[in-house]
């Protein structure tokens, strides 16, 4: 009998006998076993809770990532296509989550829950649901009404949230994904769907110009000069270089290498003001940026926004542990373990 490769193995064995197809819950073995045996993960054995975190967050980017129709069915060839059995093989070797990057790293988890958290007033749960208003709050209000509507019309995404104009924490994390990684073939398409209004595979000067026209005024309110519509449309036309000058499609999207800047430019104020500002602190942000790029020529937009997000994570989780027991009692049996490493200390107390 001739041998099959490794991904249709794998995809043999999580599947459903009856089904073509994994779904979400065909990885909570995956992630349970993960869990139990990783040597890096131990200490997510103390808080059921963070387990559960962790095993949502990677179920979630596995399926932002691999899901290609969208429909919550990963394919044997969408498992071929991409890079899951890669990174779920260097997991079993590496100790470090943090060291395998794509889907598995603790890190990344961390960092997307406490945005999900931080979003929410008053704090929350896995469970708590957004609204429209709590998404225009992220990353100091960033992005656009505009852009936020078609969010919130499940144009890039169908939300898998069943209460209406609420957004779950699974459609909360493919936003983070799309917008903090902007450049990942996922997310590509997300942003082209919210820009392409009339879904007729071809973003115009007219559909562009229905977004700048929102973002020009707030570049104006922040007290900036912005680039008239025409000018900025030539700009646009001239970094993307598509095929036809009429119109963008998917495929220029996708092939341009300054597409990730021309989305923040539509509708993004925070990350266009950065590249923009001649604010010394921005400035000094831009400059470790380019040194991190330098060390680490691999690293894509979402590692350097992981690596720059983790450490203000840990920092707040320490304010926020020594803000709530202020005066802890030297003879209450603490359950800290000396063999564990500061991170995860930090993570636990947030
Ligand atoms: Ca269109």
């Amino acid at each position: 009998m001739l041998t099959v490769d490794e991904a249709t193995q794998i995809y043999r064995i999580l599947k459903q006998p009856k089904d073509e197809y994994l779904s979400q819950a065909d990885f909570q073995p995956v992630l349970r076993e993960i869990l139990a045996t990783h040597p890096g993960l131990k200490f997510l054995g103390r808080s059921p809770e963070l387990q559960e975190i962790y095993a949502e967050t990677v179920i979630y980017t596995i399926f932002y990532h691999n899901d290609r129709s969208g429909n919550g069915r990963i394919t044997l060839r969408d498992l071929k296509r991409g890079n899951l059995i890669d990174a779920m093989k260097q997991l079993e070797e590496e100790e470090d989550t943090a060291k395998v990057r794509r889907y598995f790293s603790i890190k990344d988890v961390l960092v997307i829950y406490s945005k999900h958290w931080e979003l929410i007033i008053d704090g929350g749960d896995l469970n708590s649901l957004l609204q429209q208003e709590d998404l225009m709050a992220y990353n100091n209000d960033a992005l656009s009404k505009k852009i936020v509507d078609r969010i919130f019309a499940e144009v890039p995404t169908k939300f898998t949230c069943r209460t209406p104009g609420k957004m779950n924490y699974q459609d909360f994390v493919y936003f983070l994904l799309a917008e903090e990684n902007k450049a990942a073939e996922a997310s590509i398409e997300y942003w082209f769907k919210c820009l392409d209004l009339d879904e007729n595979e071809m973003v115009t000067g007219e559909e562009i110009g229905y977004f700048y026209e929102e973002q020009m005024h707030r570049i104006w309110s922040i007290g900036y000069e912005a680039v008239p519509f025409q000018d900025m449309l030539c700009r646009i036309i001239d970094m993307i270089a598509p095929q036809r000058q009429e119109y963008i499609t998917l495929r220029d999207f996708k092939r341009s290498k300054l597409s990730v800047t021309v989305f923040n430019i539509l509708f993004n104020l925070q990350k266009y003001r950065a590249a923009e500002s001649r604010d010394p602190d921005e400035a000094e942000i831009r400059r470790k940026r380019r040194k991190a790029e330098l060390e680490h020529p691999d690293w894509t937009d979402w590692d350097h926004f992981v690596n720059t997000q983790f450490p203000v994570l840990l920092r707040d989780a320490q304010f926020m542990a020594a803000d709530r027991d202020p005066d802890p009692d030297p003879d209450s049996d603490s359950d800290s373990d000396s063999d564990s490493d500061s991170d995860s200390d930090g993570i636990i107390s947030f």
